[in-house]
This record gives structure tokens, C-alpha cells and sequence, in this order.
């Protein structure tokens, strides 16, 4: 078994993740600086389930299996605090979630954006640094985005993370590349991930670590097999309009009878996971590491795609909720296309959790139980790409 240190653990998907592991026999370390939830604080927002502190929650972990989690409460965009941390733990493997994730919230204002690049950009570089310096032989995983690959697609099935591209020359010559999928980010945040990714190729090639880049699409749900043991256990739900992503906004608006809020006409198309499938499948990863001098190790950790007006429809139809068009804040196509590669992750064993497995019940569950919890007033998506745009109601 590996000891695994988890940066970002006491987030959305990183304290699930902490706790699979941990159930699966590894021994587990969180670092977390805990900004998720002074950002909250900040914002006026909190999660709609009542989160324990990170204090208690790995204490009642210990209480219900004997098993320990250690917790450094320890910002990763600092190197020297970083690199004490790693040089005390000696990770076999390492999990990057630590990073600020919501697009609306990068683009909030230069403040946000500039705090988002320097956090993200941050985190990243030190880790890789730090790694190097001290000579460890750690497996990186990171939690990217399938959000690097952008959204105007018109079909073509997104590969993970290489395309092979042919170039005429002179005299009939046709010269072959394997490159990155060009990137093309629709927010900073998108964009840290993309920046994230030619640091990875880079330390891959010069310092030869070990790299697994996930490529996540939306993540939807609350509770998996571990934070259903306990109340105390119970894991975030993010539902403000910076935060909160589409599945699981539309089930908490559809509980507390606010229309739906989709942007514009609703034909984006996105790539969906459940929480359970995210835990499951940074173990997977983490069980199959590339080999030393192996380039980045790309694979796209979604299991289905949805366009947004289809989403609506289905949680209207399960719950009579009203759906409103409400004029797009972001800066996005209005239309596309969206078919993607899964294929390492399905022939790893993953046999995926999809919106007809009955999961949305116990989302919606949730969404019931602590609508007591909602704060109405932040709800609408008040972050605008542009300086030019008012987010209002268009149409219902
Ligand atoms: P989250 O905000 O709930 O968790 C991130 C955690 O990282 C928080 O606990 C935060 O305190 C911590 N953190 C941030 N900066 C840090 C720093 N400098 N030092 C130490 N800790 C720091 O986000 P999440 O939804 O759990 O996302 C985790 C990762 O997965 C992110 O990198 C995100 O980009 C990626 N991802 C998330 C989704 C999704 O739908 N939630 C989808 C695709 C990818
Ligand atoms: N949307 C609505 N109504 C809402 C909220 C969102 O129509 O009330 C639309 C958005 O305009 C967008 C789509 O739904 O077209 C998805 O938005 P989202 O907030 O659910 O997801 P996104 O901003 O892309 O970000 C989330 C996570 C991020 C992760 C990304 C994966 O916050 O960390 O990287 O999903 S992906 O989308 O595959 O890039």
C-alpha cells in the first residue's frame, strides 16, 4: 500500500477521494490551506450540506474505521512551506486538487483573476520543484480539466490529451508530430489548467517524473460509498453562481422551487462524472502509474455528455420544476458539439454511474434536506466574462 498525500483534500473532491483511499488501505495525508472555506466566507456562500470541520471529520473517520489521516494545514503556492511538508511525508504518490476551480469566480474581477493564476500556476510549479529537489520518486496525479480542449466542437471525438498531426513539405514530404491537443480555455481558471499542462510536459522530459494528468468533466452528486458512513463525514455541496455547477445547481433549484437557470438557449454540450466515478478513478490511476521517462500520462476521466437544455428538461420532468432562459453571463459558443475518448479508464474496469443509475434521487434527497440551508440571494450567476454584460431573465 502507498502513502499518499492529498493536496487539496478537504475539498469537493479531494476529502471523498482521501477517504477511498484511506478505505482501500493506503495511508493517507491531506495538505490543505483551507482557502476553499474562507473563499465561501468571503463570498457570503457556504456549502448546502452542513460540512464539519476538517478537524473533526478525520476524527470521526478514525473513530469509524481506526484508520488515520494526517492533516497539514499548509498553503502549496508557498515553496518553502510546501517542500517542508513533502520532505516530512515522502509520498509515494501525490493527488494536486489544490487549485482554484471555478471559472465564474476567475473571472469575477482582476483581483480573482490574478489570485487564480497565481494560486493555480503556483501550486503546480512548486509541486513539481520541490519534487525535483528533493530527489522523490513520486507519481503526480493532477485533477485537470476537459475544459483545455475548449467547446467548439464540431464532432471530432477529443483524444486524451495527444493528436498526431501530418505536415506537408517540400518535395512531397509529410512530416508527422505528436503534439498536445491544442488548447483553446473559455475562462483564467481553464486557462491555469492549460498553462498547468507545459509544466508537466516539461518536468516529464527534463527531470523524468511521473505524471498522470486527468482531463475531469463536470462533476455531479454529493455523497459517495465513504461520506455516507457519517454526518459528520458528509461532503460539500456548492450551489452559488460562482461555484455551483449546472446538475448539481438545477436538482438544489428544482428542491427549493427556483426555475432553472439555464444560459442563453442551452445547447452548450459538456462532459459529466459522478463523485462516486471521480474517487474510483484517481485510484485507478493511482494503481497504474506511467513508468519513469514516459511522457504525460492524458486520460479523460468523464463518463457521459449532456447539452444543458437536455439536463433542464430532465430535472423538470422529474420534478415539475419551471425552466428560465436566462441571458448567458459568460463568453462561450451557444451551440457545440461535444464527443470525447474514455477508452483508458473503461478498459481499466470502470463500469461508469450515469444519470439513469438513480444517483440524481439522492441528489435531489439532499437537495431537500438542507434547502433550509439555501441563501436565495446567491443563487444567480453574477460573474460576467465581459465588462459589457448584465446576466438578466430573457425568457421562460
Ligand atoms: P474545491 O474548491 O472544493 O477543492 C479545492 C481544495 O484545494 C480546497 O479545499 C482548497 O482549500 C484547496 N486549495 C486551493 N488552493 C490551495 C493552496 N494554495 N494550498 C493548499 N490548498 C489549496 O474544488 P474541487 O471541486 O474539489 O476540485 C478539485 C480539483 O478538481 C480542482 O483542481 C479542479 O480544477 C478539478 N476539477 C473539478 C471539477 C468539479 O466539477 N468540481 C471538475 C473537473 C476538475
Ligand atoms: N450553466 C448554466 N446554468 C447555470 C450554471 C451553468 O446554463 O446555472 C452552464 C454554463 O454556462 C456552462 C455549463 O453550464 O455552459 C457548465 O458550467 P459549470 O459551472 O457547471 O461548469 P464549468 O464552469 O465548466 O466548471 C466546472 C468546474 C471546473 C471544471 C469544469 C469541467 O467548476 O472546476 O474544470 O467543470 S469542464 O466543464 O469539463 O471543463
Amino acid at each position: 500500500m502507498a502513502r499518499i498525500l492529498v493536496l487539496g483534500g478537504d475539498g469537493f473532491c479531494g476529502w471523498p477521494t482521501s477517504l477511498h483511499l484511506s478505505a482501500l488501505g493506503h495511508d493517507v495525508a491531506i495538505l490543505d490551506n483551507l482557502s476553499r472555506r474562507r473563499i465561501d466566507a468571503q463570498l457570503g456562500s457556504d456549502s448546502l450540506t452542513p460540512i464539519a470541520s476538517i478537524e473533526t471529520r478525520i476524527a470521526a473517520w478514525s473513530d469509524l474505521t481506526g484508520r488515520d489521516i494526517a492533516f497539514y494545514n499548509t498553503d502549496a503556492a508557498d515553496f518553502a512551506a510546501l517542500r517542508q511538508t513533502l520532505a516530512t511525508v515522502r509520498p509515494d504518490t501525490i493527488i494536486h486538487f489544490a487549485e482554484q476551480r471555478a471559472a465564474p469566480y476567475s473571472m469575477k474581477g482582476a483581483e480573482e483573476k490574478v489570485y487564480t493564476v497565481n494560486n493555480n500556476i503556483g501550486t503546480t510549479h512548486n509541486l513539481l520543484a520541490a519534487v525535483t529537489e528533493l530527489g522523490l520518486h513520486t507519481h503526480i496525479v493532477h485533477l485537470g480539466t476537459m475544459g483545455v480542449y475548449g467547446y467548439d466542437g464540431d464532432g471530432l471525438e477529443i483524444p486524451e490529451g495527444y493528436l498526431n498531426v501530418y505536415v506537408p513539405g517540400d518535395n512531397k514530404q509529410i512530416f508527422q508530430r505528436e503534439i498536445l491537443y491544442p488548447t483553446n480555455p473559455g475562462s483564467v481558471y481553464h486557462m491555469t489548467k492549460s498553462m498547468d499542462q507545459l509544466l508537466f510536459q516539461f518536468y516529464a522530459k527534463n527531470d523524468r517524473l511521473r505524471i498522470t494528468d486527468l482531463h475531469q468533466g463536470i462533476v455531479w452528486g454529493t455523497q459517495t460509498e465513504e461520506t455516507r458512513m457519517d454526518e459528520r463525514l458528509i461532503n460539500r455541496f456548492d450551489y452559488d453562481g460562482d461555484y455551483g455547477t449546472v446538475l448539481n445547481r438545477f436538482l438544489m433549484q428544482a428542491a427549493i422551487g427556483h426555475p432553472l437557470t439555464v444560459h442563453g438557449f442551452g445547447g452548450q454540450t459538456r462532459a459529466f462524472i459522478n463523485i462516486q466515478d471521480t474517487v474510483r478513478c484517481v485510484a485507478l490511476a493511482v494503481a497504474n502509474p506511467p513508468e519513469e521517462g514516459d511522457r504525460v500520462k492524458i486520460i479523460n476521466q468523464m463518463t457521459e455528455t449532456h447539452r444543458v437544455r437536455d439536463l433542464a428538461r430532465l430535472v423538470s420532468a422529474v420534478t415539475g420544476a419551471r425552466v428560465a432562459m436566462v441571458e448567458n453571463p459568460r463568453n462561450e459558443a451557444p451551440e457545440n458539439e461535444l464527443r470525447v475518448s474514455n477508452k483508458t479508464f473503461l478498459s481499466l474496469g470502470l463500469d461508469p454511474i450515469t444519470l439513469k443509475n438513480g444517483l440524481l434521487d439522492e441528489t435531489l434527497e439532499i437537495s431537500r434536506k438542507y434547502a433550509h440551508r439555501c441563501r436565495k440571494d446567491m443563487i444567480p450567476c453574477v460573474s460576467t466574462w465581459t465588462q459589457s454584460q448584465h446576466p438578466g431573465v430573457v425568457s421562460n
